[in-house]
């Protein structure tokens, strides 16, 4: 445990109310946040909503090759079983391969796309690493959905992130319609802290990635945070990304369509942000979650993608 008190309490047996963030959410002097490919309009709308989406940021044609290698990956049976592998509860599909930019050099170096680095680290206001990166397939008539969540609210109890200086960036590779389950945002919802009910059983990953329990926000929190702002959904053409703050609330419907949905998720942390240990107190979770082995700077590619 962190001997310092727990500024995001969480996974308790009591429940807590919602309460109002603490950290900014842009960071950086004015002269940073001048400094890089974002709007002024573009920054306060990030503030505002807690996420931006920008149809396509990449041309589709460019992610026929990612698309590729992930038909590789469904067949390659040793990937099948590798840990950061998740499957669907009680089926043989993929649900998530986490750790993508590990097993590949073409995502890898995805990550460090100079035009996509520029923006995240005009919205965190410093060097950042990869804390996280994972490949979400949600394949035609199978894929299943994703609970309610925050993002930050795991990686704080579990993984031990000290604040919200954290953000995900969701590259679309297949087309996101309105019936293949496509992310679903609650905007404004990152400027509350909404704590969750219910101790954090060890391993609760093995469940949590398959069908979270655990960490799932009271109804009453997130109605209070539709009624003010609704639901969004942004869709949009392979190669559209979409940029969502750690602490904002989302989710996803299973696909009901025949068209997979296959999304790509690189989670950038500040490099003033770095892991302690977990507050919920358990042991850390697997590197393939939860970076702690590689913080350095990650420096952008000289050619854009
Ligand atoms: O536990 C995690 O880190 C993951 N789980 C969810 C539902 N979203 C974020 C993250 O990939
Ligand atoms: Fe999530």
């Amino acid at each position: 445990m962190n001997d310092t008190q727990d500024l995001f309490p969480t996974r308790l047996e009591r429940k807590l109310g919602m309460f109002e963030r603490i950290d900014p959410v842009v960071y950086g002097d004015k002269s940073q946040r001048a400094d890089g490919p974002l709007s002024n309009t573009d920054i306060e709308d990030y503030e505002r909503k807690g996420f931006l989406s920008f149809e396509g940021f990449y041309d589709s044609e460019k992610m026929e090759a990612f698309l590729q290698e992930l038909r590789d990956f469904e067949d390659d049976p040793d990937l099948k079983l590798s840990e950061g592998t998740v499957l669907e509860p009680g089926r043989e599909e993929i649900r998530t391969i986490f750790g993508i930019h590990e097993v590949s050099e073409r995502f890898s170096k995805l990550t460090r796309d100079p035009r996509l680095l520029a923006i995240v680290k005009q919205l965190l206001g410093s060097d950042v690493y990869i804390h996280q990166s994972r490949i979400n397939y949600k394949p035609g008539f199978k894929g299943k959905g994703f609970e309610w969540h925050s993002d930050f609210e795991t990686w704080h109890s579990e993984d031990g992130m000290p604040r919200m200086r954290a953000l995900s960036c969701s590259i679309v590779l297949t087309d996101n319609g309105e019936f293949n389950g496509p992310l679903m945002l609650i905007p404004g919802s990152h400027r509350y802290f909404v704590p969750c009910v219910g101790r954090t059983p060890e391993n609760n990953y093995k469940e949590s990635l398959k069908s979270q329990e655990v960490g799932v926000p009271p109804q009453s929190s997130l109605r209070e945070l539709m009624l003010n702002n609704d639901i969004e959904a942004p869709k949009g053409p392979s190669g559209s990304l979409v940029i969502f703050e750690c602490n904002t609330m989302h989710g996803s419907n299973m696909n009901m369509s025949c068209w997979p949905r296959s999304n790509l998720f690189f989670v950038y942390n500040s490099v003033e942000n770095t892991l302690q240990a977990p507050y919920c107190g358990n042991r850390p979770r697997p590197e393939f979650l939860a970076n702690r082995s590689d913080w350095d700077p990650l420096e952008p590619l000289d050619e854009a993608f």
